[in-house]
């Protein structure tokens, strides 16, 4: 069960340091492989060391099972080459593949973070190289991040109707990923005709959407715009521009294809809309 006490970071000083010896050319790899995880980010020069210091590199086997469902949780891992899949097992049934990992990617924090058995077993889908990081040096450096992160962003995701059919887990993927935006009055967020390589929702105050100078949309709450660009790789369809203070949650383009897969076919779906909206506008007028 997840109590509030089990997501107490250990505090300060009072663990002492994990030292795992390492030479400048490992210390490289980890900086690359850590380089896009947004776990990482936000962590001053002093933690970075720390969770570097205490990072084990672990090479595995093609088919080798690093997590097994149900099993107490010893490290977090970070994936510098190689692939993973991942399966869960509900009440006997099948292995069902949920999702998979390659560089950049890490698994592994939930039964960290939770002091939960392992929710899902991940094997091994070619030779592969993994940094480990052990519970304590996680639970002190980079879970204050995370559960702090997936708790601000938490019940706004929730209201976002586009995101309704994600799994609890695949909302806090999206929520790591995040970044808040904040715009002034009559700024513009987008720009017709410019490349595009974010997608944002609004998560407060409200957007206008001209294209082509006059106006075709008005965004509230919990709506999201600028997917158009990154589903089709073309320029920018319409100006969005702020009315009020507006704050968006934005995804970059990599995170956006990755972690919105699932609502792909809903993106697409609504982006016909948009065509039966202007046709309508223009035989009006
Ligand atoms: P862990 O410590 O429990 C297994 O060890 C890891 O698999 C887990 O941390 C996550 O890092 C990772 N639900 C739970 N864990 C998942 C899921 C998941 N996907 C990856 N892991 N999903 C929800 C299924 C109802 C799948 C979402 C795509």
């Amino acid at each position: 069960s997840v109590s509030a006490e089990s997501m107490t970071p250990s505090s300060g000083n009072d663990y002492s340091k994990k030292i795992i010896p390492k030479t400048d050319e490992q210390c490289e790899r980890i900086k690359v492989s850590v380089a896009n995880n947004f776990l990482f980010r936000n962590l001053d020069e002093e933690q970075y060391q720390d969770v570097v210091h205490a990072m084990a590199e672990k090479r595995v086997h093609h088919e080798e099972k690093v997590i097994e469902q149900g099993a107490v949780g010893d490290y977090f891992y970070v994936v510098e080459s190689g692939t993973f899949d991942c399966y869960i097992t509900k009440n006997d049934q099948d292995p069902v593949k949920v999702t998979s990992y390659e560089a950049g990617g890490s698994f592994g924090e939930l039964a960290l973070m939770y002091n939960a058995p392992r929710a899902a077993t991940i094997i091994a889908t070619s030779d592969a190289v993994l940094w480990a990081l052990d519970r304590v040096t996680f639970r002190t450096i980079l879970m204050e991040n995370t559960s702090r992160k997936r708790r601000l962003y938490e019940s706004f995701l929730r209201d976002v109707p586009l995101l309704k059919s994600l799994e609890p887990y695949e909302r806090h993927k999206v929520a790591d990923a995040l970044e808040s935006v904040y715009f002034n009055d009559g700024e513009k967020v987008v720009i017709q005709g410019d490349i595009g390589d974010r997608f944002y929702m609004i998560e407060s105050g409200d957007a206008i959407v001209y294209k082509d100078g006059s106006e075709v949309n008005q965004l509230g709450r919990a709506a999201y715009f600028g997917e158009l660009a990154l589903l089709n790789d073309s320029p920018r369809a319409a100006t969005v521009v702020a009315q009020g203070r507006l704050k968006c949650a934005t995804l970059g383009k990599k995170a956006f294809t990755r972690l919105l897969g699932p609502v792909l076919d809903i993106l697409k779906r609504n982006s016909e809309n948009y065509h039966a909206i202007i046709n309508s506008q223009q035989q009006a007028s």
